[in-house]
């Protein structure tokens, strides 16, 4: 990475762990500093980019065209000599599809509420003469109020001329594309799309998809044969309305319009879905404009007209964010960076001037002269390596670190050219597959973790005694008897039935003292075990029969697998968390990389195939 390619984005936020990647893009939490907020950084490297590089100016295009309720809001480009950033919205729920693996399925109430907002976002955004072409719930994030937002513009569609404009390129995703868009025939955008919803509406009802093959042709001739299974708990109702969308024939196909007040959409609220825009962008906010206006010393008019511009800079954002901010009940107050660090009350802007980056966009009128105390804080956003710390406060490299050994450690590279250290695992190895052993190594004390900040096996110190072990397995062993299954049953019973927020925990003390205490979540499978060692153990003794290849940090394995040909196929994470209420311990997981229903698949049979 190149130094200055992050210098202009570190000047307005904070940046924290990577939350996901796609394509050639990765996704990082970060906090814009003026505001506060929690935003999602979307990084993307050009030259890997490419001839790609048109699609993402189209979703950036598009993003700022659009701007919807249901619909991720962009806020602020940067770009650089190597790189382009997009700040946007932040859904602290993540995928709808973890959602829907979470709880196997939905009821009928439930994926109405999410539907008619999926409508309602894919209506506003045809109004707008865009076709989004990739609808799936991979592409639907869940924000703070458990509103779907709708991302990924990188494949949406503007004809030209008009709306009803043919076109040629058949892209999206296999599982979700329409008969005619497969089989290379001009299509409409707004017909694909109709029959893309139908899929997700399916998916949504159902926790699996109507059309599926590992083999694509087999796919694609399943989809053009248009035949699928109508599982026994669908409605009437539900099943006639998936038929008029899973129309082979898209002229026979519902349209959006139809859909808007169809019976099923319509039942139990009495009124059609409401697509319009909740967001008046032409009509600015009173309070937000005033407080900028204090802030950066303008006068309303002025600031008004700058923000009007709508630059996407750092105006906008700061804008966006402190609407958001009254949104959600919170006070429109923009904090000085050394403030924000301390979490005290905001010293009055009449007693400091403006750093030169935060003036950027209000023109030649500034003269800044930069603070003592704001120098300190721009000076600290200047020490890149000190910046990309995850929210918890700790620093990546210690966000999974365990004490690190007394013993020095030799760092070395394995057969597969992975850089191991003696406490960090990687698969496969024979004696690397056996879960660490209580008394193999022998760790520091918290007094000294500074010294070798590296991976770890579990520590004797961090594991729990022995009895309370044995105590734990009988206890599964008998539970296990009685109900003639593992800890997580299938997917549909075992599968965190619990949903709440999962948060960073406040962590006790230093690095090391245990699994991080998370609250449970959709994306935290919960288990009857109060011993974090033995389902640590249970889960690496299942990984290599599945194929999955892990590097163990803490009590994160961070899991891929490789195709026969070596390229890695599927990234993702689990963790073993300790939960409160009921105090047990949980496995969290997230997906980094790879197909999501494949990934599905794999989890729930490794899950599963855990004898604890
Ligand atoms: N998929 C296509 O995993 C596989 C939390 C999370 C929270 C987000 C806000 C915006 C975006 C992602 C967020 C996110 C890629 C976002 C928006 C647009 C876009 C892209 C991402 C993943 C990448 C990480 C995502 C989900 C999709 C999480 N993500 N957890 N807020 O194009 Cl417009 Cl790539």
């Amino acid at each position: 990475m190149a130094a200055g390619d992050y210098d202009d984005l570190l000047k307005y936020y904070e940046l924290y762990e990577t939350i996901g990647t796609g394509g050639f893009a990765k996704v990082k939490l970060a906090r814009h500093v003026l505001t506060g907020e929690k935003v999602a950084v979307k990084i993307l490297d050009k030259l890997a980019l490419g001839s790609d590089l048109p699609r993402i100016k189209i979703e950036i295009e598009a993003m700022k065209n659009l701007s919807h309720q249901h619909i991720c809001r962009l806020y602020h480009v940067l770009e650089s000599s190597k790189k382009i950033f997009m700040v946007m919205e932040y859904c602290p729920g993540g995928e709808l599809l973890d959602y829907i693996v979470s709880k196997a399925r939905l009821s009928e109430a439930e994926t109405r509420v999410f539907f008619r907002q999926i409508l309602s976002a894919v209506a506003y955004v045809h109004s707008k003469g865009y076709a989004h072409r990739d609808l799936k719930p991979e592409n639907l994030l869940i924000d703070e109020d458990h509103n779907l937002k709708l991302i990924d513009f990188g494949l949406c569609a503007k004809p030209k001329s008009d709306k009803d404009c043919h076109l040629h390129t058949c892209c999206g995703s296999p599982a979700y594309a329409a008969p005619e868009l497969i089989q290379g025939k001009s299509y409409l955008g707004s017909e694909a799309d109709v029959w893309s919803m139908g899929i997700l509406l399916y998916a949504l009802l159902c926790g699996f998809l109507p059309f599926d093959d590992d083999n694509v042709m087999v796919l694609y001739k399943k989809i053009t044969k248009g035949k699928y299974v109508v599982p026994k708990w669908l409605s009437i109702g539900s099943t006639l309305l998936l038929q008029q969308m899973l129309q082979v024939d898209p002229k026979k196909r519902i349209s959006v319009k139809h859909l808007l007040n169809h019976p099923w959409i319509v039942q139990s609220y009495l009124c059609p879905v409401d697509w319009q825009s909740k967001y008046e962008i032409g009509k600015l906010d009173e309070d937000c404009v005033i407080e900028l206006s204090v802030y950066f010393k303008r006068n309303k008019q002025t600031m008004e007209k700058l923000i009007s511009m709508w630059k996407y800079d750092q105006l906008s954002a700061t804008y966006l964010l402190l609407l958001a901010k009254k949104d959600q009940g919170k006070p429109i107050r923009l904090r000085l960076p050394s403030a924000f660090h301390e979490q005290t009350s905001l010293t009055p802007f009449s007693e400091f001037k403006l750093a030169k980056h935060q003036t950027e966009s209000l023109g030649a009128e500034s003269k800044p002269l930069t603070p003592v105390i704001r120098r300190a804080a721009i000076k600290k956003s200047e020490n890149k390596e000190n910046l990309c710390t995850p929210m918890s406060g700790v620093k990546d490299e210690e966000y999974f670190m365990l004490p690190a050994p007394k013993t020095p450690v030799t760092k070395k590279l394995n057969e597969k050219g992975i850089l191991t250290t003696p406490n960090s695992r990687t698969v496969p190895s024979k004696e690397k597959d056996q879960p660490p052993k209580e008394t193999t190594v022998k760790t520091s004390t918290d007094s000294d973790i500074s010294t070798d900040l590296v991976g770890a096996v579990i520590s004797p110190e961090r594991r729990c005694h022995s009895v309370e072990l044995a105590l734990n397995q009988a206890h599964m062993e008998s539970a296990q008897k009685k109900k003639g299954m593992g800890v997580f049953g299938s997917l549909e019973r075992g599968l965190d039935k619990v949903i709440t927020m999962f948060t960073p925990s406040k962590r006790k003390g230093s690095a090391g003292d245990g699994p991080r205490r998370l609250r449970a979540h959709y994306n935290v499978t919960t288990t009857k075990l109060v011993n974090p060692d033995v389902l640590l153990n249970e889960i690496i003794s299942v990984l290599p029969k599945k194929h999955v290849e892990y590097v163990q940090k803490g009590y994160t394995l961070k899991c891929q697998t490789q195709s026969d040909f070596g390229k890695v196929t599927m990234q993702f994470e689990l963790e073993v968390c300790q939960l409160s209420k009921p105090d047990v311990v949980g496995i969290r997981r997230q997906r980094l990389k790879g197909d999501a229903w494949v990934y599905k698949r794999l989890v729930e049979d490794i899950l599963s195939s855990c004898k604890v």
